[in-house]
């Protein structure tokens, strides 16, 4: 049976940020939780530069999960701060907090992220992910150990975010320490962001797959034209580059690696919008553009400071 909205106020309904240093998985688990990719995930550091929400809805609760950018202090570029800004605005009236961890050890900038979360007042739980890769189980007594004498965390559950083990159980935690409804969206919205954005981050997604060293952080893109008035929907983006010679590598020998961020962003969009798409993308040189307030406000950076 399909629920309504105004019955919503028996279901567990909250706001949960989702914590942790670049790479540990958080954009990957906000995908499973939802059932759908909305937030795109690379083995890169800093892949993620918009907050985003992802909504979960089920018979139980609705559960609304923060996205957000990992906090960055060795860079001190205009694009930083921005993303910094959203990472701590993503900390802001939650109800609860998951911090991630990779279940092959606590590092550093684990520390740095609990240091920003101490004296706060939401339960924070521990979610340690990544068991996937874990041969023996047993190596993580000593992980969870170490955690507790760190944090009093209202939980420790050890997840893959990757094959979805044990996820639920970080849900049914999750719900314990949330409060009953009204729920906040309709049931069947994924997500606070439009196709338009998810599909342009879907680009952004092959250059920092495809694209070697710094050069995907020195890109940008930007969406011109979005129609889906017929069958297929015609989705043209401009990549910004900071350098002739970024534009050079970007579009490759032959055209051969614009083909290919092409071609799998459009298979990407296609499963997102269960539609055929066809998809140009352009290249275009602008020097310093991350560096340049107006030029990221040009390029969607200034949603996030509100
Ligand atoms: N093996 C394994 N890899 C994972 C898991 N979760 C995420 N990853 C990988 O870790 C990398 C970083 O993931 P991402 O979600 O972008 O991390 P974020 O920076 O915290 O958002 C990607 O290559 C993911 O495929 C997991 O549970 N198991
Ligand atoms: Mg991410």
């Amino acid at each position: 049976m399909k629920r309504s909205l105004d019955s919503g106020s028996n279901l567990k309904f909250g706001y949960t940020t989702l914590m942790g240093r670049p790479n540990v998985g958080k954009s990957t688990l906000l995908n499973r939780l939802v059932g759908k990719k909305i937030s795109i995930t690379s083995h890169r550091p800093q892949t993620t530069r918009h907050r985003i929400l992802g909504i979960r809805t089920t018979e139980d609760s609705q559960i609304v999960f923060i996205d957000t950018p990992g906090l960055e202090n060795k860079r001190a570029k205009a694009l930083h701060r921005v993303t910094n800004r959203s990472a701590m605005a993503g900390m802001e009236n939650v109800d609860a907090i998951v911090m991630l961890i990779d279940c092959r050890g606590w590092q550093r900038e684990d520390s740095d992220v609990l240091q920003t979360l101490v004296n706060n007042p939401v339960p924070v739980l521990l979610a340690i992910n990544k068991i996937d890769c874990l041969r023996n189980k047993d190596a993580l007594l000593p992980l969870i150990d170490k955690a507790r004498k760190l944090y009093e965390f209202a939980e420790i559950v050890p997840i893959s975010a990757k094959n979805g083990s044990n996820t639920d159980r970080l849900i049914t935690s999750l719900e314990n320490n949330l409060m009953n409804g009204p729920v906040g969206f309709p049931m069947e919205q994924v997500t606070d962001r439009n196709e338009r954005f998810i599909c342009t981050e879907f680009v952004r997604e092959q250059l920092f797959r495809q694209l070697g060293q710094e050069l995907p952080y020195a890109t940008a893109v930007e969406l011109l034209e979005f129609d889906d008035e017929n069958s297929i929907i015609r989705i043209q983006n401009l990549i910004w580059v900071d350098k002739p010679s970024h534009k050079a590598i970007v579009i490759g020998k032959q055209g051969r690696q614009l083909k290919q961020i092409g071609t799998r962003a459009r298979m990407e969009m296609q499963r997102f919008l269960g539609k055929k798409v066809h998809l140009e993308l352009r290249v275009k040189v602008r020097t310093g553009w991350a560096d340049n307030p107006a030029a990221l406000a040009e390029l969607g950076y200034n949603e996030d400071l509100t």
